[in-house]
């Protein structure tokens, strides 16, 4: 049995993103679209970033997407330069698949913490303690821990993958989100060896408040991501990966839903569905135990200021190790290839 690598509130950064005004949204933007324009780069944003910097990905010619996406497009641009707005291992994925490309991020404060709470020594030692285990690993890693996998898996992919090789008969040691892995190991049957890591996002939706919301919208849809707790998962009328609550929230036939998720996603959300109403389910709220409120501090962090000026500063780029890379890649390149 692993120890608990939830990360403790002291560990997780307080970040109050400014509100720009018209004028300053405006200018921000313009310098960000020269400087994308001068280095022939593209933005590759994710879907829990800032919505200024979703729209300017979009209209610039780049993409919002969830990381399988984000890696697969980063992948195969043509862009000598990649800007990815994100946390660190959406820009160490990229970086790992395209070695010959330059690859920036507006920081790489931008952390996960489930990243963080996975160290890859402490994880090696636990695949050499399980050896006869199958090493699958979700994207939330670090390069070096990915290079420690047979398989990485993003949440739109993992239940497939796990399937996959549960049908082969492989025993899986699963890492590092403990929801995540106990959803998929419930779903599938697999026998599955769980690191106990957590986001702090989708830790705090809050079962008994998401019930009473349930009562005051009796016919919302319920979207929830499987990083967020078993009983918050068992309420939900759709459960998966940012794409597939995209996917749900326009195919069920309800006009309101509320979502378990990072509040980042709500822009896409009601952009591709501009009729129907979505809510953020309830987390600890304001009390002393919420951390995240909904939106992961290392995501906000990528705002257009940071962004603008890590394109002006050529701050921001992203090294990896050229052995952990090859290494690394194998097991990424496995997902990528593996039929959607
Ligand atoms: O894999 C991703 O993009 C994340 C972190 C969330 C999701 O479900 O898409
Ligand atoms: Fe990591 Fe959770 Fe933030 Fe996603 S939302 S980057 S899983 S801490």
């Amino acid at each position: 049995m692993v120890r608990d690598y939830s990360l403790k509130p002291a560990e997780v950064p307080l970040f109050d993103p400014e509100v720009l005004t018209a004028k300053k949204r405006e200018a921000l933007r313009t310098r960000i679209k020269r400087q994308l324009a001068e280095k022939n780069a593209v933005l590759i944003a994710h879907y829990y970033v800032d919505g200024d910097v979703q729209d300017l990905a979009e209209e610039t010619g780049g993409c919002v997407s969830d990381s399988l996406e984000m890696a697969r497009y980063g992948r195969d641009h043509d862009a000598e330069t990649l800007i990815v707005a994100g946390v660190r291992f959406m820009g160490e994925t990229a970086k790992i698949l395209s070695p010959e490309k330059r690859v920036f991020m507006p920081t790489l404060e931008a952390e996960c913490s489930l990243d963080i709470g996975c160290p890859p020594d402490e994880f090696e030692a636990f695949c050499r303690d399980n050896p006869d285990r199958t090493v699958v690993v979700y994207a939330n890693t670090s390069a070096r821990v990915k290079a420690l996998a047979d398989w990485v898996v993003t949440s739109s992919v993992g239940l497939a993958i796990v399937e996959h090789l549960d049908a082969r008969g492989e025993k899986i040691l699963w890492a590092p989100d403990k929801h995540l892995g106990a959803y998929i190991a419930e779903k599938t049957g697999a026998d599955m060896l769980l690191w106990s890591g957590a986001c702090i996002v989708h830790e705090e939706f809050k079962f008994q408040a998401l019930a009473d919301m349930q009562r005051i919208y009796p016919d919302a849809g319920v979207l929830v991501h499987p990083e967020s707790s078993a009983r918050v998962i068992e309420m939900a009328d759709a459960v998966g990966s940012t794409t597939q609550i995209l996917k749900a929230a326009s195919e069920l036939p309800n006009d309101t839903f509320i979502v378990a998720t990072d509040r980042g996603l709500f822009h896409k959300l009601r952009r591709a569905e501009p009729n129907k109403t979505f809510i953020e389910a309830p987390t600890a709220g304001d009390g002393a135990t919420c951390r995240s409120c909904a939106h992961c501090p290392w995501m906000a962090m990528n705002e257009l200021e940071t962004l603008a000026l890590a394109l002006e500063n050529g701050t921001g780029e992203v090294f990896i190790d050229p052995e952990i890379g090859k290494r690394a890649m194998v097991p990424l390149q496995r997902m990528l290839d593996f039929p959607r």
